[in-house]
């Protein structure tokens, strides 16, 4: 029926309950004689009900689904935490909601309005998933956006404190330009974007991110700095901003032990089974005191005060030049003066 078409919706809700007489009146619609509207039997009535569903009828005509495309976030993206999903959506006669999707299944939320999104709390999916947005209009129509994909990383960094990586170890002593080395590992997650080396707390360089495994080395001066301990700290971020870091404590000594023979003397005539005494101490840790005699080693070196070392001089008839070497526990080693003496 003519009255029914187009922009002439709005009267015709208005006849329903006005009948014929208002239908005439309006101008709008020329009822005759044999028309169902003046004659309503079973046709005519149907088509005067019809108008009082007229919503339903709106979106009975909405065939066309939603657009919907995933706005946040982009895709590749490593994500961790909580994570805001956003859509845009649009439809030719209304967006009803957006629900996000992970992996095509399991719906993540919902949002009614826009702007479209919801918070994604990705603590117990770490790893390669897939997002979508699927948007409805109120006739129920669905339009999904193109699956973006994701990496959730919710691991930690590990950094590696084992050898031989880890070196030198926690506690050594140090001297002149130190390689200190850090083992770092992602769990084959979204991997380490860099790593960055303190000291004392205080940040020192940095370095980008190598494969799971990689040693990351960083050259530490240590002529510049007194002689006593620092903390060196690795902190390593993940690609989805993860963040672990190490500390060790190593022990600067750039300072020489002190070392002094104190038996024989020099000028010394010596027989017999001798002991070669030094005192020796150093402001760090010493480590061992050793004696040379013509330059040969005399083993094993003495490692604690008093240092001592016997020397047998039997078939040694001659002159002797007898030194002690002090080592410290970073490897700086101080020689006494020599001390010549003769064996009759
Ligand atoms: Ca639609
Ligand atoms: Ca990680
Ligand atoms: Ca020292």
């Amino acid at each position: 029926m003519r009255i029914f078409t187009g922009g002439a919706r709005g009267i015709a809700v208005a006849l329903v309950g006005a009948g014929a007489l208002a239908a005439a009146s309006c101008g709008e619609a020329q009822v005759g004689a044999n028309d169902p509207v003046s004659a309503p039997g079973a046709a005519g009535e149907q088509e005067l009900r019809r108008p009082a569903n007229d919503v339903a009828n709106l979106l009975d005509d909405d065939v066309v689904p939603p657009t919907v495309e995933l706005t946040s976030p982009a895709t590749d993206s490593f994500l961790r935490g909580t994570v805001a999903l956003t859509a845009d959506a649009s439809d030719d006669v209304g967006v009803a909601r957006v629900d996000f999707l992970l992996d095509g299944a399991t719906v993540i939320g919902t949002a009614t309005q826009a702007p479209y999104t919801v918070n994604w709390n990705t603590a117990a999916v770490s790893g390669p998933h897939s997002l979508t947005a699927q948007a409805f209009d109120a006739a129920g129509n669905p339009g999904t956006s193109s699956a973006v994909s994701v990496l959730v990383d919710n691991a930690l960094p590990i950094i590696l404190t084992g050898p031989p990586q880890y070196n030198p170890s926690n506690q050594n002593y140090v001297r002149g330009i130190v390689n200190v080395g850090w083992a770092v590992t992602d769990q084959s997650l979204s991997g380490v974007a860099y790593v960055e080396f303190l000291q004392n707390g205080v940040w020192m360089g940095s370095a980008s991110g190598l494969p799971d495994a990689s040693t990351y080395y960083f050259s530490w001066d240590t002529r510049v700095l007194g002689n006593r301990s620092y903390t060196l700290t690795l902190r390593a971020t993940d690609r989805a901003g993860n963040v672990q870091t190490s500390t060790r404590s190593l022990i600067v000594d750039n300072a020489l032990p002190f070392v002094a023979l104190t038996a024989p003397t020099n000028g010394a005539q010596v027989s017999g089974v001798v002991t070669l005494s030094a005192n020796a101490s150093d402001s760090q840790a010493l480590l061992y005191v050793r004696f040379e005699v013509d330059g040969e080693m005399l083993t094993p070196f003495s490692t604690s005060a008093p240092f001592t070392k016997t020397w047998d001089t039997t078939g040694k008839s001659g002159t002797h030049q007898i030194v002690a070497i002090a080592m410290d526990r970073a490897g700086n080693t101080k020689r006494s003066t020599v001390a010549t003496v003769t064996v009759p």
